[in-house]
This record gives structure tokens, sequence and C-alpha cells, in this order.
């Protein structure tokens, strides 16, 4: 039964579109898993347009959610599933929580996306980096950087497959983190691929690393990489631990989903705005469900 699945995500939440909560509780969701989520901010829309309105939830708001799901005894957790987070503070309280989760539940599994900024900028408070240094990163399971996100943690410049494998060995020996997944950033001398590293860490002195082949697809999109942890929860659970298929399943599925949602982007303008480029999640359960992209993968 998949009932023993239970991911709590604190992520975003957006009234229009897709980004955070609304980009990872229905794939979730369809594939059967329970999901408790808390919102970490609820905007009325993604920061890609031009406005934005809306609140945030504090540290102190989220210890007592917490402290309200304790009082009941009703903490058990698989996953805990955590990305972008604009406040320090509010960071460190998801340390406490993912600590004390893993207390009632030993063998949880924290999935972390350590948002931080992309193409060497930041789009976060730097203010953050030593939070996910010193009390993120020793608790995650599994981490997402992006090759910027991989050079900031690890102090070190990340700029091709060596560097980045180096980077990758760095957490694992100093943070302990098991799997370390680079999802974007590597680029290739073809421009219309970019790659995708995997490694996992089998014992202290045994790496299993893979590389995977993105085929590019026109256009920004925004919510991806809160698709790609949550389809990675589902495929890694599901394949009980197989990370190679899990993420060709998950790329599998993006491919569909993001194809669908550039052809319905540039179906409508040849400079689609953000709204006319929302995910067209929905519209791509089945792909979500079962996925047919074919990814070409190496192991290194
Ligand atoms: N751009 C901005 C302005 C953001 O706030 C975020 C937050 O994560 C992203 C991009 C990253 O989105 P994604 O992880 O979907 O690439
Ligand atoms: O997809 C990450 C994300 C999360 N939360 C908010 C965002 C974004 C991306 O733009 O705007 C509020």
């Amino acid at each position: 039964e998949r009932d023993e699945f239970r991911v709590l995500s604190i992520q975003s939440h957006v009234v229009h579109g897709y980004a955070g909560n609304k980009c990872a509780i229905f794939p979730l969701q369809i594939h059967g898993f329970e999901v408790d989520f808390v919102n970490s901010v609820q905007f009325s829309n993604h920061t890609g347009y031009g406005q934005i309105r809306g609140n945030r939830l504090t540290d102190k708001d989220l210890d007592e959610l917490f402290e309200g799901l304790k009082l009941n005894n009703i903490t058990r957790y698989s996953h805990v599933l955590s990305g972008y987070c604009g406040d320090p503070s509010f960071l460190r309280s998801i340390s406490n929580v993912v600590a004390e989760l893993k207390k009632t539940n030993p063998d949880l599994i924290y999935v972390c996306d350590p948002v931080l900024g992309d193409n060497g900028e930041y789009y976060t408070p730097k203010e953050l980096l030593p939070v996910y240094q010193e009390s993120i990163l020793p608790l995650a399971d599994i981490l997402t950087p992006n090759a910027f996100e991989l050079g900031e943690l690890t102090g070190r410049q990340v700029k091709n497959e060596a560097d980045c494998l180096a980077a990758i060995k760095v957490l694992h020996e100093t943070k302990g983190i098991r799997i370390v997944i680079v999802t974007s950033g590597i680029f290739t001398e073809n421009k219309d691929l970019m790659y995708c590293y995997a490694s996992e860490m089998k014992s202290p002195n045994q790496f299993v690393q893979y590389r995977f082949e993105i085929p590019l697809i026109r256009g920004v999109f925004v919510g991806t990489g809160d698709v790609f942890t949550s389809l990675l929860i589902v495929w890694h659970s599901l394949l009980g631990g197989d990370l190679r298929q899990a993420i060709c399943n998950l790329l599998g599925s993006m491919q569909c989903l993001l194809k669908r949602t550039s052809d319905y982007a540039y179906g409508i303008s040849s400079n689609p705005n953000a709204g006319q480029r929302e995910l067209r999640l929905l519209q791509s359960r089945y792909d979500l469900l079962v996925p047919t992209g074919d990814i070409r993968w190496v192991e290194i």
C-alpha cells in the first residue's frame, strides 16, 4: 500500500499558477502519496510576474503548526520535502522540524532543494547560505542543487563535469549527504543538451555516479525544480531506491510536461509572458503518471 508514504512538503503556495507546493502536491497525490503541506508563503503568483501580493509564514507560525501535529501524535512521515525559502529564521525552523521528525522515524528521508540562485546570481538573501551549510545539509538525505548552488554550498567553482563531481564528493564526505543530484547548470558543446548528474554514496568510499542527457526545450519555465523533486520522491520510493531508473522516469515525464508547456506558450505568442508560460501540469497528468520520454544516461 502506498499509505506507507506520507510526505511533509514545506513550500510556497501561489493562488494563480504553479510554483512550490502547487507544483509538488499534484504529482505526489496522483501517484497515491499522502501529502501534508505547509505553505511557507501564500502569494498571488510566483516571482516571474511583475507584481506580487501576499504573506509569509513566520518561524513561530511553523513551530506552532508543528506543535499541533506533535500534540496529536501525527508526526510520522516517510519524507520531508523543502524548496525555495526566503527567510533564514524560517529555514532554521525547518531544520528543527526535520531533526525532530527523524527522531520519530529514523528512516525518514529529507529531500532538500537548497534554492539560492542560478547562473551566477542569488535570488534569495545571502544570509541563507550559512543556515543551509550548518543546519540543513547535515540533515539532508537527498540534495538537489543546481551547479551555482553546489558551488556556493561548497565554496568552489563549478564550471564543468570534473568540478561538479569533486564538489559533490565534498558534500558526501563532509556533510554525510547520501544522494546529490545536480539538476541543471552544466552545459555542453551541444547547445540543445544539458547534463544532470546524480551521485549516491553507497558506503564511505564507494560512490555510484550517473550522467543524464536533458534535451533543452525552448522557454524559461518556473517550478520545474519543484516538479523534479516531487517526482523524485515518487519514483525513488516506488522503485525501491533505484536512483538511476527513478531519474530516467522523472526526466521522461518532465520532457513531456515541458514540451506541452512550450508548445502551448509559443503557440500563443513568439514572446510568451509569465502567465502563458505557466506549467501545463494538469494537462500533463497522464505523462506524470506514466513516463514515456526517452532519457540517455551513462555511468561515470
Ligand atoms: N526564479 C526565481 C525568481 C525564483 O524565486 C526561483 C525560486 O526557486 C526560481 C527561479 C527557481 O525556480 P526553479 O527551481 O523552478 O528553476
Ligand atoms: O519554484 C520556486 C518558487 C517558489 N516560490 C515562489 C516562487 C518560485 C519561483 O519563482 O516565485 C514564490
